[in-house]
């Protein structure tokens, strides 16, 4: 591993000042060490979820700041409306639509990202940094017909980039709900084997659907979320058994809080990339016994009080170890807000004047503006220079942009995708972001595309999800101008046919092309 202390080499050095403008000098830049990188990524956050974004029903503090200090995106998105696609994009620097399979990923899902497999943990283990992800993975674990559960969960993260995995495997409505590090089960007793299915096991098994267990739950559900119980809440899927490795969903975030600030120690003296994953505010919502009741907006505010918490840690503990001035945090989001997600959890009773999306249409699960346009922020104090940053930006270019700040070439086809935007993601004056950029839900072929302010939406799935009215069915085309209409409310398509074909046409060649990335042939 390389020292954290080492320099740039010359040219990155060179590259990075042109980045930064005029406004951090030179100099400065020759005494720069090799950046930390901190990705934190919020579950189901929307863009109208914290103040700094607009909120005046709940306060923000932690995330506040690092907008303060460093670039909040007005035009950042997560590439896809759910968990699994944007977190697969976000770390191959692939558009998810192109692998099947990668949409949200069930209970038994094994790896999706394959070994070989260039990943943002791969460039950066690479260039010599010490990698770990912590918090919730969702992207599918081990090969075959299903995860060795009692055995090792191979290929996962340690296979694609990462040195160290503290994981939530699934997520936290779906089962098993335990702990993997690395390659196992943590706490898991051979005598109490984890057994995880579609089917339920047999009759004497605690089903949320049983009216009579019903009654005993700690959070009634609503759709779904009716198979096995535990910790008094039903989740999706079935499993029996590892009942020493089970967690609380109150004691998640201090858990990554506890195994993040670990990790960071022990490479506090060499580079590192943390992926801190958070859970916040994925139904169920049941934050920890002292966030209950913080905010007015019932559990959902009260899991993003949680989540600002947790940002608050980590740059606690990047100050305590003298490294803030050396590490590069990105704030994002893995999809748009919902709000009744399968748990009667007060979100919608207790919503009062919020508005999760800010002024955007739709969210979670859909592909108008809600569903991606999501919190974006960049934190790198001395070298980010604070404001606030028009350029598109998406989590799919993150991969291509860390390899650009350490220096390294994407070979052929790798992170076919993702584009680099280091310059606009640093703040650097005239910076650009991306030209266009392509939006899915949770899988193709419904996707949308925006290019420059103009979007359409092509609608291609024969069922969308059914508990949501916004998807429209398919062989339904929709066109907007995002200048004039952000909200996404005056449907172009009759008006302006040659652009509807023009738009079409586009999406088409990135289906057919394979790739985006500028400098792929
Ligand atoms: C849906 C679940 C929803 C949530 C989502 C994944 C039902 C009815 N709905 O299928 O509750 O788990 O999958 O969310 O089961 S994500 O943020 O991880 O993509
Ligand atoms: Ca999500």
């Amino acid at each position: 591993m390389l020292p954290n202390s080492r320099p740039f080499c010359l040219a990155v050095l060179l590259s990075v000042s042109a980045a930064l403008g005029a406004a951090i000098p030179i100099a400065s830049l020759h005494a720069a060490e090799k950046p930390n990188i901190v990705v934190i990524m919020a579950d189901d956050l929307g863009y109208g979820d914290l103040s700094c974004y607009g909120a005046t029903e709940l306060s923000t503090p932690n995330i506040d700041a690092l907008a303060e200090g460093g670039l909040r995106f007005t035009q950042g998105y997560c590439s896809a409306s759910t968990c699994t696609p944007t977190r697969f994009s976000f770390l191959t620097g692939m558009y998810a639509f192109r692998q099947p399979g990668a949409g949200i990923a069930p209970p038994n899902a094994t790896s999706l990202v394959q070994p070989g497999t260039e990943t943002i943990a791969s460039i950066l283990h690479k260039s010599g940094y010490a990698t770990g992800v912590v918090g919730k993975w969702h992207l599918g674990l081990g090969e075959g017909d299903a995860p060795d559960w009692n055995g090792l969960l191979k290929p996962g993260p340690l296979e694609i980039g990462f040195d160290y995995c503290y994981l939530l495997p699934t997520t936290n409505d779906r089962v098993p709900s335990v702990y993997v590090e690395n390659h196992r089960v943590v706490n898991l007793d051979p005598a109490d084997p984890l057994w995880v299915g579609n089917k339920s096991p047999g009759p004497d098994h605690p089903e949320g659907i049983d009216p009579e267990v019903r009654k005993t739950l700690k959070m009634d559900w609503s759709h779904g979320h009716n198979n096995t119980v535990h910790n008094g809440i039903g989740r999706i899927g079935f499993y029996t058994g590892g009942q020493k490795a089970r967690w609380r969903d109150e004691d998640l975030a201090d858990r990554w809080v506890e195994k993040s600030v670990e990790f960071i120690e022990k490479h506090k003296s060499e580079p590192f990339f943390l992926f801190f994953a958070s859970h916040d505010l994925h139904v169920p919502r049941m934050p920890h016994e002292r966030f209950q009741g913080k905010t007015k907006l019932g559990f959902r505010g009260d899991a993003i009080a949680q989540l600002d918490w947790c940002v608050g840690e980590l740059t606690k503990t990047l100050d305590r170890l003298g490294l803030t001035e050396n590490t590069m945090v990105v704030f994002c989001s893995d999809n748009g807000p919902v709000l009744d997600d399968g748990y009667q959890d007060g979100a919608i009773t207790r919503l009062g004047k919020h508005t999760p999306s800010g002024i955007y249409r739709g969210g979670k699960y859909s592909i108008y503006e809600g569903g991606t346009r999501t919190p974006f922020i960049t934190y790198w104090p001395g070298k980010i220079r604070p404001g606030t940053s028009d350029e598109i930006v998406c989590t799919v270019d993150l991969a291509a942009s860390v390899a650009s700040l350490v220096d390294q070439k994407l070979s052929g086809t790798a992170c076919p995708d993702s584009f680099n935007v280091l310059p606009a993601l640093l703040g650097q004056a005239g910076a650009k972001g991306r030209d266009h950029l392509l939006q899915q839900p949770n899988k193709g072929p419904t996707l949308a595309l925006r290019i420059g302010d103009w979007k359409v939406l092509s609608y291609a799935d024969a069922k969308p999800m059914k508990h949501l009215t916004y998807e429209k069915g398919p062989g339904k085309y929709e066109l907007y101008n995002l200048a004039d209409d952000p909200e996404e409310k005056k449907n172009l398509v009759d008006a302006e046919p040659a652009k509807l074909k023009e738009m079409l046409a586009a999406l088409e060649k990135i289906k057919s092309d394979g790739h985006s990335r500028p400098g792929i042939n």
